[in-house]
């Protein structure tokens, strides 16, 4: 049977297989240039702790049966730490008597999953004493929150180190729910990150939750007239309507509100249809429509027809996000304790 196989067809498979060879060749040289520049490498823990991810994944496994909620803080934990001080786990240290660490300042009040972080460490600590990172902890969680939300994977590059300084007042890098389109643009700029990522990685308010104060100005105090009529025109009518019977009063800070409003818990391209119906949460989310380019995404994404394109996206951003100015080699250290320098 084989042998009555045309030629053509042999030689025109052996071209293809070639030509998926050479480009298979070519982009794994091209992610190896990538990562050897940033000192990081898939295989980092080969010798020193082989199971490192199947570790991670069992314990994340454990972590969202019992709090599914924490898949949003997970992934937002990753985000703060690499833009204050790149992804060093500074995030993750507690203040000491002379100096207020990260946590400590405003946009952290609300951060949450640092026991789940050290349930992780700890079990590492085990398998491989003084060996993985927090801040490869912290990427390792990130990512395996978003496919255990039934997201997208990317591989995580390791080899990241811990940084022994955590400053308050650094937070000031991160942006703020009220950021304009511009001052967003700025804000990721200043961390290598573009338009594109931008938009996509707002895409990760698909999952979790917000406090109401963080956007309660929308409903009752966008331009200090501090009344009922004062509010953002950006947000749809209904949507007001709905997040002020929830959010009462300008001060409230203990209510919550999902904010991928009927899919909290899972990762996918909803966030961007509530977007371009004027219902996103935050002044930022908003602003995602004042632009030509990130509007052209949000509504391309709002059709629900793309969705395995937005997961290829924020797959590729997050790769960028997970290693902004790491410390490799021999800088930094690995912290015994997260929350402490060694
Ligand atoms: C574009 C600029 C961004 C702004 C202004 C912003 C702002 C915020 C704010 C104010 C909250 C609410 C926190 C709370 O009340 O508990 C929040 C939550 C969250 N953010 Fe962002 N964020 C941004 C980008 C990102 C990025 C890049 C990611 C990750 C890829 C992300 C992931 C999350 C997640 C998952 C939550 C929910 C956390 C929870 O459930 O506790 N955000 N964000
Ligand atoms: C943060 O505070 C330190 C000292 O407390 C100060 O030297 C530094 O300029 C401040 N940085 C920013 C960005 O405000
Ligand atoms: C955007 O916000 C910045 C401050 O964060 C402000 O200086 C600027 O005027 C705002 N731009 C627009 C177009 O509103
Ligand atoms: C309303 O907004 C203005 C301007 O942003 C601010 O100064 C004022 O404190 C706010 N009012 C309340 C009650 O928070
Ligand atoms: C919430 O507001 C109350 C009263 O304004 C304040 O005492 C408390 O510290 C606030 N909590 C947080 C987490 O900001
Ligand atoms: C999670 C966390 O560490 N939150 C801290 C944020 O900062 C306040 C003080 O400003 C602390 O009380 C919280 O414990």
């Amino acid at each position: 049977m084989a042998s009555s196989r045309p030629l053509r067809s042999i030689v025109g498979t052996a071209a293809i297989s070639m030509a998926v060879l050479v480009v298979v060749v070519l982009s794994a040289a091209a992610a190896m240039a990538t990562t050897a520049a940033a000192g990081l490498d898939m295989d980092f823990y080969g010798n020193t702790c082989p199971h490192v991810e199947d570790i991670v994944k069992e314990e994340m496994v454990e972590i969202l049966k019992a709090a599914p909620t924490l898949a949003g803080p997970l992934l937002r934990l990753h985000f703060h730490d690499c833009f204050v001080r790149g992804c060093d786990a500074s995030v993750l240290l507690d203040s000491t008597p002379t100096s207020t660490a990260e946590k400590d300042a405003t946009p952290n009040l609300t951060l949450r999953g640092f026991g789940s972080v050290q349930r992780v460490k700890d079990r590492l600590e085990k398998a491989c004493p003084g060996t993985v990172s927090c801040a490869d902890i912290l990427a390792l969680m990130a990512r395996d929150a978003v496919v255990l939300a039934r997201g997208p994977s990317w591989p995580v590059v390791l080899g990241r180190r811990d940084g022994r300084v955590s400053v308050a007042n650094e937070t000031n890098q991160l942006p703020p729910p009220t950021a304009n389109f511009t001052r967003l643009v700025q804000m990721f700029a200043a961390k290598g990150l573009g338009v594109k990522d931008l938009v996509v990685l707002s895409g990760g308010h698909t999952l979790g939750t917000a406090h109401c104060n963080l956007f309660s100005d929308r409903l009752y105090n966008f331009t200090g007239a501090n009344n009922l009529a004062d509010v953002d025109p950006a947000l749809d009518d209904a949507y007001l309507a709905r997040l002020r019977s929830r959010c009462r009063s300008l001060a409230d800070n203990t209510t919550l509100n999902e904010m991928d409003a009927g899919s909290f818990l899972s990762f996918d391209a909803s966030y961007y249809r509530l977007v371009a119906k004027r219902r996103g949460l935050f002044h930022s989310d908003a602003a995602l429509l004042t632009d030509p380019v990130t509007r052209a995404y949000v509504q391309r994404q709002a059709t629900g027809l793309f969705a395995q394109e937005f997961f290829r996206d924020f797959a590729d951003s997050m790769v960028k996000m997970s290693t902004i100015d790491v410390l490799t080699g021999a800088q930094g250290e690995i912290r015994k304790k997260c929350y402490l320098v060694n």
